[in-house]
């Protein structure tokens, strides 16, 4: 065994996969569980998908479950996901279950690569790529490059459709406000920004949410309740796995009615 066959077998391993990911049927961004859950259902419908997560783990704000107990609960109607992901739930009453964090985070990232999903950590998305009013990929950058505010230009990744899943800041909605202007398709054509807790309005709302919110750029998960007004939720995780999946659906119908960029 020699180090330089470790360096080359893992950096031949990523380049392939990075070079393979630059023509994307879907870019999404952000790895917490609406982002994970749609990009494991877009594979699962045969589309080609990768995720871009800023931070070294997956699994956005879910590992920490409710204030660092690591369980999170899920409603009765998100049963069906879970028992799909094979993830283990205890009953907590008639409508509610709770699950291990770490269980659910484990599994949807597990279940997404195996459908096909490349998950990218450590790279953060600073701006979007813009073809005649249609948005049609994302420019990527290291975290540790920004995070050390290096001048260093990015790369470009192209795709029929970026869903932003970026939780609670919906920093991709935030870059097309800021960049584009005032044109995102929403009652007051900004991010209007989350509202305070309220789970069971929150939980309800993020589903109608969950939309195209400019030509090419869906929204999903926390970023939803966070560009249409909504208010947070808390620990409860079933909205940010049905947002995922709605995302999915809507995008599978526009790729198969042939949804492309030049
Ligand atoms: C690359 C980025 C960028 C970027 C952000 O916060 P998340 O877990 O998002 P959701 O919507 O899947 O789940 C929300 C849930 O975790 C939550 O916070 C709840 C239910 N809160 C309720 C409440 O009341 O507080 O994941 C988003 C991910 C994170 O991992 C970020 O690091 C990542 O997106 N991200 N990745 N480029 N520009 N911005």
């Amino acid at each position: 065994m020699d180090e330089i066959d470790i360096s080359r077998a893992i950096i031949e391993d990523f380049t392939k996969n990075f070079i393979d990911s630059l023509f994307l049927d879907v870019a999404i961004v952000g790895a917490g569980p609406s982002g994970l859950m749609c990009g494991y259902k877009l594979a699962q419908s045969g589309h080609k998908v990768a995720v871009f997560e800023r931070h070294l783990r997956a699994g956005g704000g879910m590992p920490g479950g409710g204030m660092m107990f690591n369980s999170i609960v899920i409603q009765k109607e998100v049963l069906r996901i879970f028992d799909e992901l094979g993830i283990a739930v205890r009953k907590f009453n008639d409508n509610l279950y709770v699950a291990s964090s770490i269980e659910t985070v484990s599994a949807l990232c597990y279940r997404a690569m195996k459908s096909g999903v490349k998950i990218f950590n450590l790279m953060s998305v600073e701006d979007v790529v813009i073809r005649e009013n249609v948005i049609c990929g994302i420019v990527i950058n290291w975290s540790s490059v920004m995070w050390s505010k290096l001048h260093v230009d990015p790369l470009s990744i192209k795709s029929n459709f970026v869903v932003d899943a970026t939780g609670h800041d919906a920093e991709i909605c935030r870059i097309v406000e800021r960049k584009i202007g005032q044109k995102l398709q929403t009652p007051t054509q900004t991010v209007a920004g989350e509202k305070s807790m309220w789970a069971e309005k929150g939980e309800n709302q993020i589903i109608e949410n969950t939309k195209e919110v400019y030509p090419g750029l869906f929204v999903c998960g926390m970023a939803a309740n966070a560009v249409f007004g909504s208010p947070r939720m808390g620990a409860v995780f079933g909205g940010m796995f049905l947002s995922g999946e709605k995302a999915a659906e809507m995008i599978d119908k526009k790729l198969k009615q042939g949804g492309k960029c030049d």
